[in-house]
């Protein structure tokens, strides 16, 4: 299938500059292409992976994937997509968060057929005076302020530096064409208006006729209106230390049946056979949650590997069946990273004092009526006596102490050493 084609099936096309001359050209050749992200953080998160795993189908296709990290275009900040002015950053800042998103993108797209730049390289040695004749002139203001960012930005105000950001981008993809061969710009549907921009550049430079191609991909929604990719604990990150491949698999396990089908499409690379066998369970028998278990399975695997995918499977049935004796301290560190959590001290002392003292329960009488009613587990044994006493460096190398209050308000208790 040709590769428009197949992102048409995935839903993953919003806007394209001309969809049958895409097409065409993707069929008659490999193309090279490219999709840029600035360094305004040292991890990915997985609203970045829809666009990027889009230009991996593509490298999968054979084509040519190229990696803008927009050290240039970082230091200026994209009004895409924000109310307010950002906020710049410093030097060291950009350069750590530099450094760990090439390092991300190398492990998503290998070494063979991908090339990843730095904008800084050619943005940097731009002057002034060149700036304003050569590529300046080619902007019309008007043009500039009706663009969606730029126009909804004016009531509050833009800066001219803000306002400026969409030149560098459109200089970027002039520059890719020119020396990488890049005949398409792919992002999500915040970047239209700097893509667009790009292109009307190289039209203008390279004359009207001049074969360059720019695509982006719908916004995620949820079946219930709230924002794809957050959760309680924030952001989904890719990086393991943000959140744990445990989380991670957890974070696409517990999709509703009414986005799994829909995500199994984006952010996986089963075909259409395979997920419309998925989506027919999901239909027949929703129970099983197979559609989740294989999103979670496929997407931890593509970002953290085999090995932490299998792991993350196995912590989440010990902690299904409640066999947290079983955990080791790393799995615990992994499974409660964004599970409440107090301090406490390792001296041993009554379980409902404990209970009151770390706060996880509000009153003694209700930690009694809790432990009495065998609501409270300690590290996966009900503990049903009120005179029982609680040692903190018993279990988990004497770091940790699971509480389960419930049937899953869990808290970490870590004890000070
Ligand atoms: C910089 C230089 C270029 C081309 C693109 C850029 C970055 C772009 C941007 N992208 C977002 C980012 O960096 O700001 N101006 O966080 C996000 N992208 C991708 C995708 C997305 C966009 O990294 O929609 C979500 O992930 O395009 O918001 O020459």
């Amino acid at each position: 299938m040709n590769i428009v084609d197949e992102l048409k099936w995935r839903g993953a096309l919003n806007q394209v500059t001309d969809e049958e001359g895409l097409r065409k050209l993707t069929d008659e050749k490999q193309i090279s292409l490219y999709c840029g992200t600035d360094p305004t953080g040292d991890s990915l998160h997985i609203g970045h992976l829809i666009p990027f795993m889009m230009l991996k189908r593509f490298q999968l296709a054979g084509h040519h994937p190229v990696i803008i990290i927009g050290g240039g275009t970082g230091a200026i900040g994209d009004p895409s997509g924000r109310k307010t002015e950002r906020t710049l950053q410093s030097a060291s800042k950009l350069e750590h968060n530099k450094e760990a998103l090439t390092n991300q993108m190398k492990k998503l797209f290998g070494t063979e057929n991908f090339t990843i730049v730095d904008n800084y390289t050619w943005l940097s040695k731009l002057n002034m005076i060149e700036f304003l004749r050569d590529y300046g002139k080619l902007f019309n203001v008007n043009t500039m302020l009706n663009k969606e960012v730029v126009a909804s930005r004016l009531e509050n105000g833009i800066s001219f530096t803000e306002f400026t950001y969409q030149i560098l981008q459109a200089i970027d993809f002039l520059h890719l064409y020119q020396n990488n061969d890049v005949q398409l710009q792919i992002g999500g549907s915040d970047q239209w208006g700097n893509i667009t921009s790009g292109i009307d550049l190289i039209h203008k430079i390279e004359g009207p006729e001049t074969k360059v191609f720019g695509l982006t991909i719908p916004l995620m929604l949820k079946a219930d209106g709230t924002k794809f990719g957050k959760t309680a604990g924030g952001a989904v990150w890719l990086d393991p230390e943000k959140t744990s491949p445990y989380e991670f698999y957890q974070f696409w396990l517990n999709q509703d049946d009414r986005d799994v089908v829909k995500y199994l499409k984006y952010f996986t690379f089963l075909d259409q056979d395979q997920i419309n066998a998925l989506a027919e369970k999901v239909e027949k028998e929703p129970w099983k949650r197979e559609a989740q278990r294989t999103l979670a399975r496929e997407v931890t695997t593509f970002v953290h590997g085999e090995e932490a995918t299998k792991h993350a499977e196995e912590i989440s049935q010990l902690l299904f069946k409640g066999n947290i004796q079983d955990l080791t301290t790393a799995d615990v560190e992994q499974a409660f990273q964004s599970a409440p959590s107090v301090d406490v001290s390792a001296d041993s002392a009554n379980i409902v004092d404990w209970l009151v003292d770390t706060k996880i329960e509000p009153s003694k009488r209700q930690a009694r009526e809790d432990v009495k009613n065998g609501a409270i587990t300690v590290n996966g044994e009900k503990v049903t006596d009120v005179d029982a006493e609680i040692n903190p460096a018993d279990h988990f190398d004497g770091k940790y102490v699971v509480v389960r209050r419930g049937k899953k308000h869990y808290t970490l208790a870590k004890v000070n050493k």
